[in-house]
């Protein structure tokens, strides 16, 4: 395997997301997000939702790693480790404080001129996601979030501000972050991270999922529609969680349950490459009772604001078992989750399963005969800072080779059409799912920890090294 290379031209870089690293979450006229509502919380308890901010109680995202003030020095350090593209998101609130305001503030935007132009001074291509778990809190408030059809609107507008001004300094866009966290329509942190829904005890949460994904997918293809007016050479794609699913035995009833937890899941992505509905799905959703606001025209807008590219995180695989309910009674995937015994899992309970990642870029090129962004993957992991300041995270590196190796048998082998490869947290930053700093992804170590003490100092880890060495070889050399 040594020998085979990427192709030229593969974008190799880092992954994060504006609320998880930026901080300055009132600097530069910034409004309040959702994400800036959000406590820490731990593996076992899910981070609170509040009302408002409450004084005293330790918001993570407020602070973050600071990048809003250090991204100059950030910038360099990835430039050093050879980074040909950095994914970040644009903080909706920085653009659009409320998010229904009828001008964008000016000092937002300037923001990520300065950003990208600081990437671009190195060949670093900026990868944007314009909306990656902050819509503005105003709009949870005061309309329900993407509970409402208004939100459309809302976000369209704000998707095309950014198209117009970063037309000529950002080519790679994706709408939504993990559009499908929502089929876990029972977490409240997804729910309201992903389309700004606050669930009370009456809310029947699938049927208000189903609503609000629609209304998301409809504002997704008609930025996209917008998109491709202001600029053609755009190249636009969605952004989904892939977990490939598993049967828990060779049993028919296991096979057939695994299929149909993947419809629950992963039919986000067939809306926006195909740019209609399932058959399952639709058949689901109708059966249910579950979306009364579907259009001839949101129809035809669906059609019409297909994707470029399926952007996507793979961190694990999923194993699922009939033994209790099977697929005709399958309402909450997360209910018939098995363990796989054949994979490890990481500090945090997540599979390990580097296989499971050569084996989704096939079934989704299979899928969708589209080129594929593998836009995050990574261990999130514990670090130990020696007495001489060195981080040995060989766990890290052993990780994140043992996935690039079933990456380029896609590539090489396979034939799977690969953009890039950019692993989440390429600097450590607020874990979503958890508000922790603990939870560490990153190449570069920064000093903070879940108390928010830390000097904030950056650091290069020993995977550092590892990654600048696999870039630098264009993965000959993993
Ligand atoms: C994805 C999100 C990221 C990120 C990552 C790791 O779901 O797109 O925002 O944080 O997962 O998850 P966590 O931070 O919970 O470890």
């Amino acid at each position: 395997m040594s020998e085979m290379k990427f192709p030229d031209g593969f974008l190799w870089g880092g992954a994060v997301a504006a609320h998880q690293l930026e901080g300055g979450w009132q600097d530069g006229g910034k409004g309040v997000s959702v994400a800036d509502v959000m406590t820490v919380g731990s593996n076992t308890t899910p981070r609170e939702i509040t009302d408002g901010v409450i004084p005293g109680k330790n918001y993570p995202n407020h602070e973050a790693i600071d990048f809003y003030h250090h991204y100059k020095e950030d910038v360099k350090l990835f430039a050093e480790m050879g980074f040909k593209c950095f994914r970040t998101s644009i903080a909706w609130t920085r653009i659009f404080p409320q998010g229904d305001e009828q001008e964008p503030n000016e000092e937002g935007l300037k923001f990520y001129d300065d950003l990208f132009d600081e990437c671009h001074k190195y060949g670093i291509e900026p990868v944007i996601t314009l909306a990656h778990f902050e819509m503005p809190y105003h709009l949870v408030e005061e309309y329900g979030g993407f509970a409402n059809r208004k939100v459309i609107d809302f976000f369209v507008k704000f998707a095309t501000t950014c198209f117009k001004r970063y037309k000529n300094k950002v080519k790679y866009w994706m709408t939504f972050n993990e559009i499908d966290n929502q089929s876990s329509f029972n977490n409240e942190f997804m729910m309201t991270t992903n389309s700004g829904l606050i669930f009370s005890k009456d809310t029947n949460n699938e049927a208000a999922m189903y609503q609000a994904a629609h209304y998301e997918l409809v504002a997704s293809a008609l930025a996209i529609k917008e998109a491709r007016k202001i600029n053609p050479d755009f190249e636009i794609g969605c952004m989904i969680n892939y977990t490939p699913v598993y049967p828990k035995t060779s049993a028919p009833k296991d096979i057939l349950l695994a299929q149909r937890v993947d419809q629950r899941r992963n039919w986000f992505s067939d809306v926006h490459v195909f740019g209609e509905y399932p058959k399952e799905t639709e058949a689901y959703i109708e059966r249910n009772g579950y979306r009364s606001d579907i259009t001839e025209e949101d129809k035809v807008i669906l059609s019409e604001g297909v994707v470029d590219y399926v952007g996507f995180s793979y961190y694990q695989s999923m194993t699922v078992s009939a033994d209790k309910i099977d697929a005709d009674h399958l309402v909450d995937p997360s209910d018939v989750i098995a363990k796989n015994d054949y994979l490890e899992v990481s500090d945090w309970g997540w599979p390990i399963d580097p296989i499971g990642l050569r084996y989704s870029l096939n079934l989704l090129t299979d899928r969708y005969h589209l080129p594929l962004f593998i836009v995050e993957n990574g261990l999130g992991a514990f670090d130990k800072v020696e007495s001489n300041g060195e981080i040995h995270d060989d766990y890290r590196i052993d990780y994140l080779r043992a996935h690039l190796e079933e990456v380029k048998k896609a590539v090489v082998l396979d034939h799977v059409d690969l953009m890039g490869y950019t692993p989440w947290g390429c600097i450590d930053l607020v874990s979503a799912g958890t508000g922790q700093m603990d939870k560490r992804y990153g190449f570069i170590y920064v000093d903070k920890n879940d108390e928010g003490v830390g000097t904030m100092e950056r650091s290069r880890k020993d995977s550092f090294y590892w990654y600048k060495k696999v870039i630098e070889s264009n993965g000959a050399d993993l």
